[in-house]
């Protein structure tokens, strides 16, 4: 290698070591050390690179004047840049404490009443009832008539019903799913169906104008009376607890026959309240939908989602599900 070769390599390292030096420096009293170290008038580095230029010939003089010169600009430049960063401040924002540690953001979570729709679903799953849905604007055929509702029966007074014409209302429960799932296939079934429901119900503490139901529907041949009190007892107990205490009172509905009323000990355990209805599938709802009675039986269910949710987590008021309070609703 010869001396021009080895001096144009000093000038490389040279440039690399100062720009590395200027741009880490940081403090303005560490800069000054480094643009002393580099750039000094008497013993900076650069020049002393300079002296060197005196001992070449006048053809590597030409060489290593210019690649000097480029060393020079470059590390001057880097110091300038370098004592720029120096003078900003950190801090520059007034009122804003960059030190103090940042304030995590709260997660949402899934709204109570879901929680407890998923926990169902996940539960009569097991139980081999899969998933249907329904329409929530309903016709009147579906709601009532296919139900065995006669026109005449109070339960469809306008009074305690949101009706959007003479034929469509607001379904006011998740039973006409049960004709839509038997209308459009044949036995065995087992589904369950959950969604929202309306009635213009006086608002109380157990009652909303708008709540959700669990409908379930099982079909097939020899189903008792015993398999819709073992499937509804499982659930109460894998839902809400071993222990939970259900009865089974005899009712009306005309779309079950016979009918029963389930109700649950409340949290205290000193009422009893309505958890849902249900019973054997009335012959004329499978006339209506084309089953036969005669080798078919089948039964059904429908239970208030929210009241099963109060009930598990001792909730005493059902408006709160629906305040979106969020000191409430984090506690879930
Ligand atoms: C029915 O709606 C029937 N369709 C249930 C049924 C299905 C019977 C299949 C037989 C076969 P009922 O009106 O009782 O029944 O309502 C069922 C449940 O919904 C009640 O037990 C209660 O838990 C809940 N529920 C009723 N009204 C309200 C309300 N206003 N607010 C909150 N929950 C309610």
């Amino acid at each position: 290698m010869t001396a021009t070769d080895q001096a144009l390599r000093d000038l490389d390292t040279l440039e690399a070591e100062g720009i590395t030096a200027f741009t880490s420096a940081g403090q303005p009293d560490a800069l000054e050390a480094v643009r002393v170290e580099f750039l000094g008038m008497k013993q900076g580095r650069v020049k002393l690179a300079q002296e060197q230029l005196k001992s070449l010939d006048p053809a590597a003089k030409r060489v290593f004047g210019q690649r000097f010169n480029a060393v020079k600009t470059a590390l001057e430049a880097a110091f300038e840049q370098a004592k720029l960063a120096s003078s900003r401040p950190t801090q520059v924002v007034e009122g804003l404490d960059v030190t103090l540690p940042g304030r995590r953001s709260k997660l949402g979570h899934r709204h109570p009443l879901t929680q407890t729709a998923d926990e169902l679903i996940d539960i009569f799953g097991r139980l081999g009832f899969t998933v249907v849905r329904g329409p929530e604007v309903e016709d009147v055929h579906h709601n009532f008539d296919a139900l065995n509702i006669p026109p005449t029966h109070p339960a469809r007074d306008p009074a305690d019903n949101f009706y959007i014409t003479d034929r469509m209302m607001l379904r006011s429960q998740t039973s006409p799913v049960q004709i839509r799932v038997m209308e459009n296939q044949p036995p065995p079934v087992r589904v369950i169906a959950i969604g929202r429901v309306y009635r213009p119900d006086a608002v109380d503490a157990t009652h909303s104008f708008m709540f959700h139901q669990i409908e379930g529907l099982m079909v097939d041949t020899n189903v008792t009376m015993a398999d819709l009190k073992s499937v509804l007892r499982l659930f109460a107990r894998s839902y809400l607890g071993k222990d939970v205490k259900i009865r089974f009172r005899p009712s009306f509905f005309p779309f079950t026959e016979p009918s029963v009323e389930v109700d649950m000990l409340w949290h205290g355990g000193d009422r009893w309240v309505e958890m849902g209805g249900a019973g054997m599938v009335d012959p004329n709802v499978f006339k209506a939908v084309g089953y036969d009675p005669e080798k078919v039986t089948g039964f059904a269910f429908g239970l208030g989602i929210e009241r099963l949710c109060m009930r598990r987590h001792g909730i005493s008021d059902i408006r709160l599900l629906y305040q979106n309070d969020t000191r409430f609703l984090a506690q879930f």
